[in-house]
Formats: structure tokens, sequence, C-alpha cells
């Protein structure tokens, strides 16, 4: 692997923050949370937790010196609950002792007293309630009530689709300490530094310049450090504060498993409308959205949800409308695709039950409807430079696709007992933040004397490879070798003001930015050097490989020495420069706008195989055609497609997340929530598409992170196909993750029997 934290983390070097070298004095924080969905707290009494020896402090709502409120979009979430809890897992105090299993031992002993009010975990009841977290939203092209009438074919649904734990390797931490004149200093497993330094200065009621905040990388985050870190960054920085030591909170799993949020499960409406050749007239969705007892993320997921409802089609009367729902379960959260999944799986799930009343394949649908050049999503963008059809094109060619039908309808006529299915999953997903505010980003670049370079961003290394794409951009900018570039800590101080690493637009933001400051030092270094070689001005010069060339001569004058004199010359040699994404808006009045700096495409073909006695199953390969723009670092952005996949597919299958109906976490240990491993792992095969420079991007690539999650979908409906193949008189359920116990109640209901879901 080219991703150079890879090597450290084989050699266990990386640190992460339970690895920082402990400070003396160092104290350790756990938190007492909620053990019930819903009520007004009528006591708590720490008195018996303040006995254990050990115990510096307990903090509750009380102590906090500012405003007690955490909310990122919408200020509706309290750091500790002071009078009313909303979920289990709900943060009410924090114990500060000197060792972390006398501050677990002190936490257990606070008592809550809690008087009980009903708990709602489903979105629809939540919806009948009234409880909603913003209003609803509706967005609309053509017209779909006139529609109807003009189609051949009209069918409704409902779908399910479940939520999912992020199970990064490193638990949510952070660790404070007070530095002089009463600031604090934190280190946290964030993707956001600056929502953990807006929100510490809020609760400590200080200026956001005492508060600094540093990121080394992640153990992985996959969305859940993006709004979700805050809190317990937070909490170990008051506890630095009132006490001034250094502390440190760690989660440990069980307890991040309970008290963080996770995707977002939906509850979806659709009705879609065809003509008998397969094209798509209408389509009418309501997603109902499982937000949790906060807004978090929330608005802003349900917005994608909407952007991508259409996924990779064009469908000329489109009227969607999302509902975000208010339960008592812990705020869901940013994950991987950021709703655009959920979306997508409506409109597939809509297409596979059109087929399935039409007769035919769900391919045919799906190949009539991809967009093309120009046409014009539900949102008004229209696409440019569309590979949608191209790569669904090539993944037919390549992958030879009416072979694998062959192969598998042999194999399906000889065997009675193991069925296979295949599914395509075309993908288009949007890229830049939805809310254009947010697509910006900086970077500060230092060449030091002896020609080495540090660049700092605010892009946080989260196992995606972004660093090394920093460093590439640097090394390319000044044509040296990449062993000169240094990535530091993502840091408060050197970069103010930013966004979270995020929405797969790192690389772009981050790399534009520092792209930019590379260029700014180039001039003045080119300018020095036309000096230095007496050319009459800086165009005759050009740096490649560390040597300067004048008039594409190559001259012996090196980098090293260039930056040498220009030093001496007194020439600026550091740069701090400013990108925001250019040509992007979106008029949320009208729900109209262009909201992406481009869409990312490409198609998946599935193959599963069911064992339709135990109803067990194996994802047997994934071949996929993936739009990568053009790719400058092709074995970490494979890295990214392999593991998106991957966790699709487990989102699809068989990640579970269980609530019961008093919205207590059944699936809280890895022995009850099963992920994707090894043993798990299909062939996967990812070819690159050709010819698809991207103008917008980085280098001209496309951003990685998030599209091919999507493919995943496809997994549910290959193991669907294969179940019909077994029992092609039922009319299954929509509703994922389809789990081997699913894939049995399937297999074996009686025919006019409703699958409980
Ligand atoms: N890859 C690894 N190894 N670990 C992660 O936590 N997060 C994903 C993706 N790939 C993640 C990952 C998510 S949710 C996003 S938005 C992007 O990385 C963010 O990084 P990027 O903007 O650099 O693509
Ligand atoms: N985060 C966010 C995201 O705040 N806005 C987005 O549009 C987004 N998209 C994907 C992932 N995270
Ligand atoms: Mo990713 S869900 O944008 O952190």
């Amino acid at each position: 692997m080219k991703n150079y934290d890879t090597i450290r983390h084989v050699k266990g070097e990386s640190q992460f923050v339970d690895d920082i070298l402990v400070p003396e004095g160092l104290l350790y924080a756990a938190v007492s949370c909620s053990e019930v969905a819903h009520g007004e707290i009528i006591n708590i009494d720490i008195s018996e937790a303040l006995k254990v020896e050990g115990v510096k402090i307990i903090l509750t709502a009380k102590d906090i010196p500012g405003e007690n409120q955490i909310g990122g979009i919408i200020p509706d979430e309290e750091l500790f609950a002071s009078d009313k809890v909303d979920f289990i897992g709900q943060p009410i105090a924090v114990v500060i002792a000197e060792t972390q299993l006398i501050a677990q031992e002190a936490a257990r002993k606070i008592k809550i007293d809690i008087n009980k009010l009903p708990v709602i975990t489903d979105p629809r009841e939540a919806y009948k309630a009234g409880n909603l977290i913003v209003p609803p939203r509706t967005f609309n092209l053509g017209d779909v009530e006139n529609t109807w009438e003009l189609c051949d074919h009209i069918v409704e649904g409902k779908v399910e689709s479940g939520g999912q734990e992020h199970l990064y390797l490193e638990t949510q931490g952070a660790f404070a300490y007070p530095v002089e004149g009463g600031g604090i200093k934190i280190v946290s497993s964030t993707q956001s530094p600056t929502a953990v330094q807006r929100v510490t200065a809020r609760i400590l009621n200080l200026p956001m310049h005492k508060v600094e905040v540093d990121v080394l990388r992640l153990g992985g985050a996959f969305g859940g450090k993006e709004d979700q870190a805050t809190a317990w960054a937070a909490m170990a920085g008051m506890a630095s504060y009132k006490l001034f030591k250094p502390v440190k909170l760690i989660l440990p799993r069980q307890q991040d498993m309970i008290m963080t949020g996770k995707r977002h499960p939906y509850s979806s409406d659709f009705k879609i409308g065809l003509t008998n050749d397969g094209k798509i007239l209408a389509f009418e969705t309501t997603f109902y959205q499982n937000a949790g007892a906060a807004a978090d993320l929330s608005p802003a997921v349900l917005e994608r949800t909407l952007f991508h409802c259409t996924n990779s089609y064009y469908i000329p009367n489109v009227k969607a409308t999302a509902i975000s729902c208010k339960t008592n379960l812990p705020p869901n959260t940013a994950f991987r695709g950021f709703g655009g999944p959920q979306g997508m799986f409506v409109i597939e799930s809509a297409i596979f039950k059109a087929a399935e009343q039409m007769g035919i394949d769900p391919a045919e649908i799906q190949k009539k409807n991809l967009l093309d050049e120009g046409d014009e999503f539900p949102y008004g963008q229209k696409t440019e430079k569309c590979h949608a059809k191209r790569a669904w094109n090539r993944a037919e060619d390549k992958y030879a696709v009416n072979k694998i039908k062959g192969r598998i309808k042999e194999f399906n006529l000889k065997n009675d007992i193991y069925k296979k299915g295949v599914a395509f999953m075309p993908i288009c997903f949007g890229i830049s933040f939805t809310n254009t505010s947010m697509n910006q980003a900086s970077a500060l670049v230092h060449v030091y004397t002896d020609g080495s370079i540090s660049v700092s961003t605010a892009a946080v290394e989260m196992g995606q490879g972004v660093n090394e794409k920093i460093r590439q951009v640097v090394a390319n900018s000044f044509s040296v070798n990449i062993d000169r570039v240094k990535t530091e800590t993502a840091n408060t101080s050197r970069i103010a003001n930013t966004s979270p690493t995020a929405a797969s637009s790192s690389a772009d933001l981050n790399g534009k930015a520092t792209e930019h400051a590379c260029r700014n030092i180039l001039a003045r270094l080119k300018n020095e050097a036309a000096e230095i070689l007496n050319a009459s001005s800086a165009s005759h010069i050009h740096i490649k490989d560390e040597f300067i060339y004048q008039d594409n001569i190559k001259t012996d004058l090196t980098w090293n020495e260039l930056i040498k004199i220009s030093h001496l010359k007194r020439v600026n040699l550091s740069s701090h420069a400013f990108y925001a994404t250019p040509g992007i808006h979106f008029d949320k009045e009208k729900e109209k706008g262009k909201p992406f700096a481009y869409h990312v495409y490409g198609t998946a073909i599935i193959e599963a195989t069911v064992d339709c006695l135990r109803g067990i199953y194996e994802i047997d390969s994934v071949k996929v055609i993936h739009d990568f723009g053009k790719s400058f670092s092709p074995l970490v952005d494979l890295g990214q497609a392999e593991g998106a996949i991957m966790q699709g597919l487990g989102w699809m299958t068989i990640e579970e997340v269980i609530y019961d109906e008093n919205g207590k976490l059944l699936t809280d240990a890895l022995s009850t929530y099963k992920v994707p491993d090894i043993h798990f792992t299909p062939d996967v095969q990812v070819e690159f598409l050709e010819d698809s420079e991207n103008p917008f991007g980085i280098f001209k690539s496309k951003a990685i992170g998030e599209p091919p999650l999507m493919y995943g979908i496809g997994g549910y409906f290959a193991i669907m196909n294969a179940i019909k193949e077994f029992r092609p008189d039922v009319e299954f359920n929509i509703s994922a993750p389809i789990t081997p116990e699913k894939v049995l109640l399937n297999l074996y209901s009686k025919v006019d029997e409703k699958i409980p879901i």
C-alpha cells in the first residue's frame, strides 16, 4: 500500500488519542448516562459516587459555566441532560478520577431518579404524534399527479432500511489539558476540529481562541465522528478547565455503541409509473427518517436522501417528500453516504417491484432509464460529463453479462437447494457538501531552509489516505520528491473555521487549497530563479524533479540551492491559501439549484448464492466499473472502493441494529452485531472507467470515499433474485438488512402470510 500511514499501522507506531504519552497528574473520565429512553429527571444523587476513593470531581449540567448546548444545525441537544432525558445512553454526568477503573466504578454509583414517559422508537409513529425535527421538505420535477394516467404500470410499496453501527476501531475519545491564560488544548478523535472548538468554547463560556483543538489521525470514523466526537471532547475540556489538570476520556466499546447514534433507519413509501417498454414516467416517494432524539446532522442527511432519490436515472416527473422524525433513540448521525444510500435503496426497490409485476428483469428498467448528458435532476441541476451509460455498457461488456446470466440459469436448473441471483447496481453520487457554505478550505505550506516542506490543512486522516493525497499535491506542485513533504496535524490554531473532513470532499477542498498555497510560493521561487539565472522573466523558468529549468533546458540550480538563496534574499517561503468550490448554489425556498461540483458514476454487478435450506448466503462476486475521474492515487482509491463496497454490503445483509420497544439497544457488542469479515468477503473486481478526467476535482480526479458504498445495495437484490428462484410464487416485502433469519422466513412463509419485518 502506498498510503504512508500503513507502514506505521502495521508496526504499531501510529498514535491515536489513547497512545499519547501521559503527562504527570493525568486524570481519567467516565460518563454516567440515562438508562431510560424518555422521562423527567427527579433527582441526581452523586453522594455514594463521591465517596469512592480517588474520585476528584463529578460534573453535571449545573456545573457548566457557559451554555449547556452542543447542537450543530439546531440548538436542541444538551451536553448533560438537565431536567429531561430523551434516549438511553444520554449523558447525565461525568466522573473524573485517578484511574479509569475508579471513574467507571463511581459512575455506576450515581443514582438517577427518573419519572418515565412513553417511548417512541418508530419514525411513522413519531410522525403521527407530530414529533418532527424540522418541517418536511419536498422536491418536485415535472407533474406527477397528471402523469399517472399515462402509465401502463403503476406499482406502490413500502421499503424499510436499517441502521448501521460505525464500528470505527478507535472508539470516541479526547484528551484535554489546561494551558496558560485560562485556555484549553484538546486532542480529539474528531472529523471536525472546528466543531469541537466552537462547542467547547460555548460550554466553557470562552472565546474560541482560548480553545485549541489538535487532531493527528483517527482510527476510523465513517461519519461517526463528524458531529458525535464533540460531546466527549467538551466533557474532557470542561473537567480539565475546572481542575486545571490533564483529563482523558475514552469511551469503552460497549458504551460507545450504546451512547452514540448510527446510520438513520428509514421507512419509506413509493409509487412508480412506467410505460409497457419500461420507461419510468413518474416516481413519488415519502421518506420517514428515524432521526433519534435530537437533530444532530439529520436535516442535512435528510436533504441528501432527497438529492439521491432518483439515483442514476432520469425520471421526468418526481415528487419526493422527506420527513425527519424525532424518536427516543440516540441521535442518528452521518454515516458514509449520508442519507444517499437510503434514498437510492427506495428507487431500486421500486424498480425491483415494478419488474416483478411486469414480469421482466429489473436490469431492463434500470438500463432504459439511465441518466444522459444534460438530463435534469429533481433539484434542477443538469448532468455534465455524465458517465452513467458508459459505465453500465462497459460493465456489460467487460464482465460478459450474458455469460453470467447463462451460468446462473444453468446452476439454478441443476440445483434445488442452492440458488443463485445476480443484480446490477448503477450509482450516481453528488460531490460537495449540500450546504453550500461548507465547501471551503484552507492550507498553510512552509518550505524550510533545508528544502523540506510542511503542509497543514483541516483534512483529518481517518484511514482514507487523504494525507498521502495532500503530500502528492505538494510534491507534484513543486516537482520534488514526496519524501520532502510532511503533513501536519489538523489544528485550529493553524487552520481556522474549517468544515469537517466529510462528504468525500476533503482531498478536493484541502487539496485545491494546498495547490494554491504551493502556487503562491512557486511563483516567488520562479522569480528568484529567473534573477539568479539572468532570465528575462519567470515565464522562462520551471522546476522538474528538483532541478531548475530555463527555457526547457536543465540548469545546475537545484531545489535545495534555490531555497537557500531565496531565504537569504528574504523571499517568503510560506503561504496560506484558501479555496471555495466555484459555481455551486442552492435555493431552499424553490428547492432548486446547482448544489454539486460534479457527480460520480459507476455500475456494479453482484452475484449471490443462497442456501435455501438454512437461509444462509454468500455474496460471490462484485464486479464494478467505477468512475474515479483521473485518479492520481490509484492504490488508495482502490482501497477506498473495496472498503466502501464491503461496508455497503454489510449494511444491506448482516449488520442489524436492534432496539427493543423501550429504546434499549440489544445489539451492543460484536457477539450480537455482525459485520463482514474476511470470510464474508467476495471476489471484488474494480475497473477504473477510462477517459473520465474530471475538470472540477483535484488533479482531474474524483472523490472516492463514499460513492462505492452504494454498490452494496445490489447485494440485497442479488439475494432477493436468488430467493425468487426458490419461491417464484411469493411477493416479498422489501426490508433491509436481509439477514439469514429473514431469508429463512421468506423462504418458508405461507404464500399469503405477511413476513414480519
Ligand atoms: N475510509 C477509512 N479507512 N476510514 C474512514 O473512517 N470514512 C469515509 C471515507 N472513507 C472513512 C473512510 C467517509 S464517511 C468519508 S466522508 C470519507 O472517507 C472522508 O474522507 P475524504 O473526504 O478524504 O474522502
Ligand atoms: N456532511 C455534511 C456530509 O455536513 N453535508 C453533506 O452534504 C455531507 N455529505 C456526505 C457526508 N457528509
Ligand atoms: Mo462522511 S458520512 O461524510 O463522514
